[in-house]
């Protein structure tokens, strides 16, 4: 659990950046290129994701995306989600960011927003109080959220998964998905300062160019990306 004392000011902290979206919205593919962006820039990061992330949380991982979790009922997986997270932040995210690494995770507690409230029907109130116990003060400094239409997430998560069998979450229906993408535009404008919506049907190359765009928008890179130096 992070208490909001131990938090060291901006200056000697890393950075802590969130991807979010829907299933196939190219997480993965853009965290991956960022990376390689700040690599070449010097900056230090890490990559990092949820469920997941630390070896316990990876563990609460497996048993999360082979549908266990969901048997129990909704708050109980939520639980275990929230457990999972409560393993990376302490283990893995809060040490890096100490040690002036940046952190680029694949999902975090907006997941949980949208997947186990806004789509799941867990209680709002109850969201708020475990995030309170669990991430503290801890608020990223940007979240990407990466928007495609579910149409076109759910092809390409299907193309990439080819002939296994569709996890716990890509096995919900078209409906479960539209409250998925609902829930994180929501989100994008109730929180302007800290999302940025991400055009995500563009090209990999193309999405990556918005999302460092948006790093020298926000004041946390200031150089052009490789393809617009002349
Ligand atoms: N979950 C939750 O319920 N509550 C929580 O609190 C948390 C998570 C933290 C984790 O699944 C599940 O846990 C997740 C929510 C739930 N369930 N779902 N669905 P995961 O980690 O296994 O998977 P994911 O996070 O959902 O990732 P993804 O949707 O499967 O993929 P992605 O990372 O967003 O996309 P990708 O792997 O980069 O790309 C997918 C494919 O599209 C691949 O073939 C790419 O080559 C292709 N791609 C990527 N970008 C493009 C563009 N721009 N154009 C064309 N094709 C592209």
């Amino acid at each position: 659990m992070t208490a909001e004392t131990d938090i060291p000011s901006t200056a000697t902290r890393g950075r802590f950046i969130t991807f979010e979206g829907g299933e196939g919205s190219g997480k993965s593919t853009q965290i991956r290129l960022l990376a390689e962006r700040l690599d070449v820039e010097g900056v230090r990061a890490i990559v990092t994701r949820e469920p997941g992330g630390s070896p316990g949380a990876e563990i609460i991982r497996h048993v999360l995306l082979s549908g266990v979790g969901k048997m129990l009922g909704a708050e109980a997986e939520t639980l275990l989600f929230i457990a999972a997270r409560d393993d990376h932040v302490r283990n893995v995210i809060e040490p890096a960011l100490a040690q002036n690494i940046w952190v680029l995770c694949d999902r975090f507690a907006d997941s949980t927003r949208v997947y186990q409230g806004h789509a799941g029907k867990v209680d709002l109130q109850l969201l708020d109080a475990m995030e309170r116990v669990t991430i503290g003060a801890l608020k990223p400094d940007l979240t990407l959220l990466l928007d495609v239409p579910v149409d076109i997430g759910m092809q390409r998560a299907s193309g990439r998964r080819g002939a296994d069998t569709p996890d716990r979450f890509e096995a919900e229906n078209v409906d479960y998905h539209r409250k998925l993408r609902d829930g994180y535009l929501a989100i994008a404008r109730r929180e302007p300062e800290r999302c940025i919506l991400i055009d995500a049907t563009k090209t990999p190359d193309n999405v990556a160019n918005d999302i460092w765009a948006a790093l020298v928008q926000r004041g946390l890179v200031v150089r052009q990306p490789e393809t617009q130096r002349s």
